[in-house]
């Protein structure tokens, strides 16, 4: 845990996902998840706008977007590949395997589609691993890596997979449409990705920025050199919770870490409040909720942990912010904030700075 993430993004059985997300992190100089725990479709994409430039990850609630559509998951996907963001769909899956596929694949939100990254509790057992890694395999079997790493409706349909979702039979007139056969992602965004961002939400798109001490080669031609995200899905396990009094404590933590290692090509990490790398073969990335930079809570059971606690001292790697950033009048300029105090912390903690 204490080496500097390009180290670990280049260590044997790290997951692909995981591996591209640390260089990531190196180049936008970030370890900023920022939680968009917003309800409508153009409240989304303002955000990813507006934040864009100083995260890695955006993390969505897809279930509270009262709008949730085609467009939605178009734009999302557009405005990822133009800033250079992977999607992270806080589902939290808690069910039976059988029931969490039919979840993750099809429903309203064909979740599977558009979410590179997911997450789920394993109070059901470790069948719910499995179960959505096979559904993840299944969805993209046949699939056309070389295009993009949304996988369309249609194609979930040509491999047999529930998607009894109206977004799924609505978007077969899409899927003829020209623009949506070669959208990349990212690195390759094409006029015509840029063109449906800009219809589809109100929100204009903003030149990329560079972080500011990001001195050298610049980002975009770093990120360029990257390449686009690999095709595959990965899994977070709900290791640790935030929230007062939550029950996702001690030997279930430790069984989480273990059931983590059974499955280390799909499972990337955990949700939790320290690092669980403990044994010589954990790379796991960790991600923490809960942070804020003036808050100690929001008198519904959230507590809160500032940046240097969450990444210096409990050793975690990103930390995911919600209405620390949200409610600001400028949360492009908040977002740098807490890129910046994310990023110092890291580099404290590996000693790369004194
Ligand atoms: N989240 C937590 N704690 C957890 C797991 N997930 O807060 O243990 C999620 C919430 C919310 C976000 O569902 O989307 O992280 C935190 O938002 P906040 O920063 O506004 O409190």
């Amino acid at each position: 845990r204490n080496q500097p993430y390009e180290n670990r993004s280049n260590l044997n059985d790290t997951n692909p996902l995981t591996a591209y997300l640390f260089r990531l992190m190196v180049i936008k100089r970030s370890n900023l998840c920022v939680s968009a725990d917003v309800t409508t479709t153009n409240q989304l994409l303002e955000l990813a706008e507006e934040v864009g430039d100083s995260i890695v990850l955006l993390k969505t609630h897809a279930d509270i977007i009262s709008d949730f559509a085609e467009r939605t998951i178009r734009g999302l996907r557009d405005i990822a590949a133009r800033k250079h963001f992977i999607v992270f769909e806080d589902r939290k899956f808690g069910d039976i395997g059988s029931t969490v596929q039919k979840q993750y694949v099809g429903g309203p939100l064909s979740i599977v589609r558009w979410a590179p990254i997911v997450n789920a509790h394993i109070f059901p057992g470790p069948a719910i691993i499995t179960a959505l890694k096979e559904a993840a395999e299944h969805a993209l079997s046949g699939y056309n890596a070389a295009v993009s790493t949304e996988i369309s409706a249609d194609e979930l349909e040509a491999h047999n997979y529930p998607h009894d979702s109206p977004i799924a039979s609505a978007s077969s007139s899409s899927s003829s449409d020209p623009h949506s056969a070669n959208t990349g992602y990212p690195g390759a965004a094409t006029s015509s990705s840029t063109a449906s961002a800009s219809t589809a939400a109100p929100a204009r798109p903003t030149p990329n920025r560079v972080p500011s001490e990001n001195v050298g080669e610049s980002v975009s031609s770093a990120i360029e050199r990257l390449g686009s995200p690999p095709l595959g899905r990965a899994l977070l396990l709900l290791a640790q919770m935030s929230s007062e009094g939550n029950l996702l404590t001690g030997e279930y933590t430790q069984r989480c870490a273990q059931m983590a290692r059974g499955h280390r090509e799909f499972v990337m990490g955990f949700i939790a409040q320290e690092s669980l790398n403990r044994e010589p073969a954990d790379n796991f990335i960790t991600l923490t909720p809960g942070v804020s930079l003036v808050g100690k809570g929001d008198g519904l059971g959230q507590q809160y942990n500032g940046p240097d606690k969450v990444i210096k001292d409990a050793g975690s790697d990103v930390i995911i912010v919600g209405r620390g950033i949200l409610i600001a009048e400028d949360r492009a300029e908040e977002a740098e904030k807490y890129r910046a105090a994310g990023w110092r912390a890291y580099e404290e903690r590996v000693g790369l700075r004194k």
